[in-house]
C-alpha cells in the first residue's frame, strides 16, 4: 500500500469477527501423488504459526522435494539472523516495513513476478506498494492488525482501551508483544499520535509512559504471538497484546479467548514473501510462491492461520470469517481514518535510533 491507509469503518466488523471461531475445515487442499524425490530442499524463514502444514506436505509430494521451515516471532530477529549470515534460506517473510532494510543489506534478489503466473491473483489494493514499487522484490502473503486479547473465563475487560495496560491501574496480569514497533506504536496510539511518529517529543512521551508500564507488578514481560496465546489459554495472564490471527487460532480451540482492537486505534502490517539473494533454489522458491498464490491454496493457508488474505482469486474459498468480513477485505474506500494504521518504515536518522534506545531500555528492565 502507498502511504498510510486505514480501517476505521471496519473496526466493528473486526471486533465481531474476533469473537467468532474459525472453520479450519472449510477448504481442503487436493491430495497429489508424490513426484520422484529430487533431493532438493527448499528452506523458508517465516513468522511462526503462519502456514497450513498440509499445504507444505502437498508441495513436497507434488514436487518431490523437502521443505524446511524455520520460524521467528519478530522482524528484528529475522533480520539479525539473516544479516549474521550462516543461514541458507531461499525465502523469507518480512513485514512491509522491513523490506527496504533487507534491500539495503543486499539480502534480496528480484522475484521476477513474470515467472510466477499466480501473481495475477494478488488483489489490486496490494499491488505496487510503497514499500516495493512495481513488486520487484515482494508478493503480499497475509496481513493482520494487532489487538488486546483476554481469556473471558477469568477476566472481563471493563473497557476496550489500551488504558487496561497503559493506564495507572495495576490489577491485571498482562504481557506485551516482543516487538518494538508494536509496543512503541501502541503507546503512541494511546497518546493520540501516529504509530509511525518521527517526532522526538512524541517518542519521549511514549518512552515515559512505557517506563511506568514495565515496572507494574502485573507486567509479566514481552512475548511472541503464539506464546501470548498459550499463556492466555493456560490462564497465566488476563490480557495480552497480540497479532489478531494468532489469537483467533487459539479461539478455535477455546471459545473463551477473545480479542478486540482498542478504541484509541492500533497497528496493521502486511507480511510478504521475498527471494533471498543467496537462495540455493530460486526456481523452486518461485514455484512455492506460485503455489501459495494459487486460489485454493492461498485460501487454505488463511483459513488455517486466521490471517487476512490479499489474494483476490481465493475469496470464494475463504472460510466465512475471512470471506465475508470487510476487516479482512480492505476496501480501499474505507482505508482512510488513521485509527488502524499501517506500520511503515521510519525515515533514517534520529527517530529510528530513538526507537532503538527506547526498546533497549525497556527490555533491560
Ligand atoms: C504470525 C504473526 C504474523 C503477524 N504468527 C506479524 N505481522
Amino acid at each position: 500500500m502507498k502511504g498510510s491507509r486505514f480501517l476505521l469503518a471496519l473496526l466493528p466488523s473486526l471486533l465481531l469477527a474476533c469473537q467468532r471461531q474459525v472453520d479450519h475445515t472449510a477448504v481442503k487442499t487436493q491430495i497429489v501423488q508424490p513426484a520422484r524425490p529430487s533431493g532438493k530442499v527448499l528452506r523458508i524463514f517465516m513468522w511462526s504459526d503462519y502456514i497450513d502444514p498440509q499445504v507444505v506436505k502437498e508441495f513436497e509430494k507434488r514436487n518431490g522435494v523437502r521443505v524446511v521451515i524455520d520460524t521467528y516471532e519478530s522482524n528484528e530477529a529475522m533480520l539479525a539472523k539473516l544479516q549474521g549470515g550462516g543461514s541458507d534460506y531461499d525465502l523469507a517473510n518480512p513485514s512491509n516495513y522491513f523490506v527496504q532494510a533487507m534491500l539495503r543489506s543486499k539480502l534480496l534478489q528480484p522475484l521476477q513476478t513474470g515467472l510466477i503466473p499466480n501473481f495475477k491473483n494478488v488483489a489490486a489494493g496490494f499491488l505496487n506498494p510503497g514499500y516495493d514499487p512495481g513488486n520487484v522484490y515482494t508478493v503480499p502473503y497475509q496481513y493482520a492488525a494487532t489487538g488486546l486479547a483476554y481469556n473471558a473465563s477469568r477476566y472481563t475487560p471493563p473497557t476496550r482501551s489500551w488504558s487496561l495496560v497503559f493506564g495507572p491501574s495495576d490489577t491485571v496480569k498482562f504481557v506485551l508483544l516482543d516487538d518494538p514497533r508494536e509496543v512503541i506504536g501502541a503507546a503512541l496510539k494511546y497518546l493520540g499520535f501516529s504509530v509511525n511518529s518521527a517526532s522526538v517529543p512524541q517518542l519521549r512521551a511514549a518512552r515515559d509512559l512505557l517506563r511506568k508500564v514495565v515496572v507494574k507488578r502485573g507486567f509479566l514481560g514481552f512475548d511472541g504471538g503464539p506464546g501470548t496465546r498459550n499463556r492466555l489459554l493456560a490462564g497465566d495472564i488476563d490480557l495480552g497484546q497480540i497479532y489478531v490471527g494468532d489469537l483467533l487460532q487459539g479461539a478455535a480451540e477455546n471459545k473463551a479467548l477473545k480479542v478486540f482492537l482498542p478504541k484509541e486505534g492500533t497497528t496493521i502490517s502486511t507480511d510478504t514473501l521475498v527471494l533471498l539473494a543467496g537462495a540455493a533454489n530460486p526456481v523452486l522458491a518461485r514455484k512455492f510462491i506460485d503455489t501459495v498464490l494459487a486460489p485454493k491454496v492461498s485460501a487454505a493457508i488463511s483459513n488455517y492461520t486466521s490471517y487476512g488474505n490479499p489474494n483476490a482469486a481465493s475469496r470464494p474459498y475463504l472460510a466465512p470469517l475471512l470471506r465475508d468480513n470487510p476487516a479482512f477485505n480492505l476496501p480501499q474506500a474505507d482505508l482512510k481514518s488513521g485509527k488502524v494504521e499501517f506500520i511503515e518504515e521510519l525515515p533514517t536518522g534520529k527517530p529510528p535510533r530513538l526507537y532503538d534506545r527506547i526498546w533497549s531500555e525497556l527490555k533491560s528492565r
